[in-house]
């Protein structure tokens, strides 16, 4: 990778103009978004699969209705953001390949199981809760393609985020068991939540120069520590207990102070050692592979039109 100085970049950077597809760029920013948006793209993707498991068992038409455009949506953002990453000169079938053959990333948290009907209200609460708060300062980027795909993207993230919430107030109004429900889904995911910021800001490989190239617009620590902040008042008004004994508000501090990350966990999953990896990707080579015509059918569908004669 050269990092030779590229005219008119820093001076873009420090007047805050977004960096556009023919502007000339340093390759390890280059390249640094392409790792970072792809794995996105990558994320929203396999992140349709532990919700799109429970369409069929939604409880009534109005969520299951409710439960598919979330899913759709989810669909949609991966597709706004492999565009993205493409007009930085990487192929999306390069990127989708990197998915399939596991040397590519996507977010941890979705490589852990959807048991009940509760997890589909504490996955829009708290995971599409976490993952606002990481994406709206996104829409800042120095990148202009992500940027701006980021402002849709959390407009819909914000209505997936109240539609979690509000089946899970439903569900706390009503019998002693959806309420039991509610507090036993709570309690497996709420961990795996914080973990979906990254490593602590020491032990993050990447935020010096994604902080500095005005990609990231706040370190991991610092978007993890604003998460809890917002969602513990959330959790009373619920009526569900976070489970983290450690977890207490710091007056002196004026933020929460919470328990220690399972680092060891976070890393087996990141790994490729979840309690849902294989299955994850074995769900998408699999979709991946019943595609194929498709695929066919579109590349001969385009040379047919190439051939045609123009009248
Ligand atoms: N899982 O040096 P850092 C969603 C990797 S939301 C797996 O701190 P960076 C919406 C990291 O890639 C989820 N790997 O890295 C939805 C790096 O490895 P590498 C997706 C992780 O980039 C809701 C290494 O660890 N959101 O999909 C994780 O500065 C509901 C060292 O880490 C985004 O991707 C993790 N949790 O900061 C969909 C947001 N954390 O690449 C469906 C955009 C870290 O060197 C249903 N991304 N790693 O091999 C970001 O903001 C950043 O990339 C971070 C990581 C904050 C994720």
């Amino acid at each position: 990778v050269t990092d030779a100085p590229c005219a008119g970049f820093d001076e873009k950077l420090a007047a805050d103009i977004k960096i556009e597809p023919s502007d000339p760029m340093p390759d390890a920013y280059r390249k640094t978004l392409i790792r970072q948006i792809s794995q996105h793209a990558h994320s929203e993707i396999v992140g349709m699969l532990p919700e799109g498991n429970w369409i069929t068992r939604a409880p009534t038409l109005k969520r299951k209705a409710i439960l598919l455009a979330k899913v759709q949506d989810e669909g949609g953002h991966g597709l706004y953001l492999y565009a993205a990453a493409e007009t930085l000169g990487v192929s999306r079938d390069t990127m989708v390949a990197a998915l399939l053959d596991g040397s590519a990333k996507y977010s941890s948290i979705f490589n852990y199981p959807t048991l009940s009907w509760a997890d589909i209200g504490v996955i829009g609460w708290l995971v599409d809760g976490a993952a606002i708060t990481n994406q709206v300062p996104l829409c800042r980027c120095s990148y202009g393609p992500y940027a701006r795909a980021m402002v849709r993207v959390c407009k819909e993230e914000s209505f997936h985020q109240r539609q979690g919430y509000d089946l899970l107030v439903a569900m706390m109004k009503g019998s002693p068991a959806q309420r039991a429900m509610v507090q036993e889904a709570v309690d497996r995911w709420w961990w795996p939540v914080l973990m979906m910021f990254g490593p602590h800001d020491q032990d993050s490989v990447h935020n010096g120069t994604s902080m500095k190239w005005g990609i990231k617009r706040f370190s991991n620590d610092d978007l993890r520590q604003k998460f809890v902040d917002a969602t513990v008042p959330q959790a009373e008004v619920l009526g569900v207990t976070l489970p983290d004994p450690d977890l207490k508000w710091n007056a002196e501090r004026g933020h929460y102070d919470f328990g220690a990350i399972d680092w060891e966990e976070f890393w087996q999953v990141v790994k490729g050692n979840g309690p849902c990896n294989r299955e994850r990707m074995a769900a998408r080579i699999k979709a991946h592979e019943d595609g194929a015509w498709v695929r066919e059918a579109a590349r001969v569908h385009a040379e047919k039109k190439i051939a045609r004669p123009t009248h």
